[in-house]
């Protein structure tokens, strides 16, 4: 009879699918944000946090946004970080495709019709059932400060391979 240590793990499997992703995936909505979200970039490479970026907005290309959300856990991400300006329905939509946590990033957007406010109120009125974390207006280097928090707890997914520490 084997012992509890004999017994094959399933889960060893997906740990090879785990290596080849990175730890936070960060989405934003438009490549007209890309300047906004580059603090939470600085401050992942600052901490050594392997992450991707994606352009993915939810409503020009919302199958790709479902198709992130559905494979993110799988390729190894394990906190993603999603901003978007005016109707920033991004990191909802995401979060409503994935067990990930999700920290959603208020942008300001030269187009928006109440400087930031729009995507504040899109971001902090999710649904029962489907939490979605909100940082500060523009506030893309929390999100990064809060993933690696978030990654440093190490627990609920396996592999979580490389854990960083709260050590900037
Ligand atoms: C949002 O609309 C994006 O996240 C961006 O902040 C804003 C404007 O997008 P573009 O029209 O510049 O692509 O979806």
């Amino acid at each position: 009879m084997s012992t509890p240590e004999e017994v094959p793990s399933v889960l060893g499997v997906l740990d090879e699918f785990e290596e080849a992703g990175p730890l936070v995936g960060i989405l934003i909505g438009s490549d007209s944000d890309r300047d906004a979200i580059e603090p939470a970039i600085e401050e992942l490479n600052d901490r050594g946090i392997s992450h991707e970026l994606r352009v993915l907005s939810a409503h020009r290309d919302p199958r790709g946004v479902a198709e992130y959300g559905s494979t993110a856990a799988l390729r190894g991400v394990r906190v993603i970080i999603a901003g978007a300006g005016m109707s920033a329905a991004l990191p909802g939509v995401v979060a409503a495709y994935t067990e990930l946590p999700v920290i959603g990033v208020p942008l300001t957007s030269s187009k928006s019709a109440l400087g930031g406010l729009d995507s504040i109120l899109a971001i902090v009125q999710m649904p029962p059932g489907v939490p979605v974390a909100c940082v500060s207006l523009d506030g893309a280097r929390n999100a990064a400060i809060l993933a690696a928090k978030i990654l440093a707890q190490g627990g609920g997914y396996p592999g979580t391979r490389g854990r960083p520490t709260l050590e900037a």
